[in-house]
């Protein structure tokens, strides 16, 4: 079953939007197979946003990423992936659609509450970057056959 990686990011935890993130992924329909509030090193925000390492905004990501904590999640679904960036809405949150998160909850491109992995292979880079094997459970929720035919 496909997975992806969503993290709510310093600004969506100080703004306590870490249930509101976590309802829409559940309400939808997806499974959270990975969970963690955590402090994120500079070596790993680097690591995390290396595609980005000559733009011009990489060092003022990677001091945000590192300022305060976030909250590290894994999705699993069918089609997660891109569902979960429709979900998260575009990247700058003032052009974002309304009923993204972003498009919800945003008004700047730097402060704009949450990540998604873009594709499968990025997933699964970022969840074996995030996440330790032994971190995540994979479980069968009961209304399974309630989502899926
Ligand atoms: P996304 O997070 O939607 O995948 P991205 O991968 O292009 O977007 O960029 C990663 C993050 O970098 C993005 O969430 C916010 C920041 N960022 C991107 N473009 C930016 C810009 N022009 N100015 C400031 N920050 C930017
Ligand atoms: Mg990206």
């Amino acid at each position: 079953m496909e997975r992806t990686f969503v993290m709510v990011k310093p600004d969506g935890v100080q703004r306590n939007l870490v249930g509101e993130v976590i309802r829409r992924f559940e309400s939808k329909g997806f499974t959270l197979v990975g969970l963690k509030l955590m402090s994120v090193s500079r070596e790993l925000a680097e690591q995390h946003y290396d595609v980005h390492r000559e733009r011009p905004f990489f060092a003022g990501l990677v001091e945000f990423i590192t300022s305060s904590p976030v909250v590290a999640t894994v999705w699993e679904g069918e089609g997660v992936v891109a569902s979960a960036r429709k979900i998260i809405g575009a990247t700058n949150p003032l052009t974002a659609e309304l009923g993204t998160i972003r498009g919800d909850y945003g008004v700047s491109i730097g402060r704009n509450l949450i990540h998604g992995s873009d594709a499968i292979e990025t997933a699964q880079r970022e969840i074996s970057l995030w996440f330790k094997d032994e971190e995540l459970v994979s479980w069968k929720p009961s209304l399974t056959s309630w989502l899926y035919e």
